[in-house]
């Protein structure tokens, strides 16, 4: 799955996404899949291409196979983000809500050093609990689960080998646009 990502990350450079108010978020990021995240001045979107107008790489089949084997989902997976913190990097709390169709999971792949995650509720306030991802874990994060705070507090450095320079990798596989089924009971 390395070897793959690492050719992802050939085809598809990461890039320092800017909060829309500008500032520099400290994780790194690229995706592949017919989708790609991005954050700009802009907004928060997804977009047809990575910002220097490449088109985004197919989303491995090691990855796809994940999906397949813990999702349950209906529809596969239109992006797969690739998230690189280096030791300092973190994750404010956030939603995932920038996707059309929230019936389907979201599904993550934690691989080198371990990131202390924190995930909360529907609302920003309010309780969390704190788990540390390690590298291999999968997240499915499905149902009423879906729409929970989230986010990663910290990264402890040298607790993994598979990166040589250490650091984290997330690898987060969205489905992005409206059911085809469109609205209605069924869909
Ligand atoms: C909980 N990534 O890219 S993965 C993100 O480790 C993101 O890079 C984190 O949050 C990371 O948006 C967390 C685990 C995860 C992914 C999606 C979720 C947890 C989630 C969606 C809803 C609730
Ligand atoms: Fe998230």
């Amino acid at each position: 799955m390395l070897a793959e990502i690492r050719e992802v990350v050939r085809a598809a450079p990461l890039f320092v996404p800017r909060t829309p108010r500008g500032k520099p978020m400290s994780v790194r990021m690229t995706s592949a899949g017919s989708l790609g995240w991005v954050s700009d001045r802009g907004g928060y979107r997804y977009a047809p291409r990575h910002p220097d107008g490449l088109p985004w790489p197919a989303i491995p089949n090691s990855v796809l196979d994940i999906w397949r084997q813990v999702s349950a989902a209906a529809r596969m997976p239109e992006c797969c983000l690739v998230n690189f913190y280096d030791q300092g990097a973190r994750m404010g709390l956030h939603q995932d809500r920038d996707e059309a169709d929230f019936t389907q999971p979201v599904v993550s792949i934690s691989l080198g050093d371990d990131a202390l995650f924190r995930v909360g509720n529907h609302s920003r306030g309010g309780k969390t609990r704190s788990f540390w991802l390690r590298s291999g874990d999968v997240v499915v994060m499905g149902g009423d689960a879906r729409l929970t705070y989230h986010g990663i507090d910290r990264i402890a450095p040298g607790t993994s080998t598979l990166l040589p320079r250490g650091g984290r990798i997330n690898l987060t596989m969205r489905v992005v646009s409206a059911s085809d089924l469109g609205d209605t009971p069924a869909g």
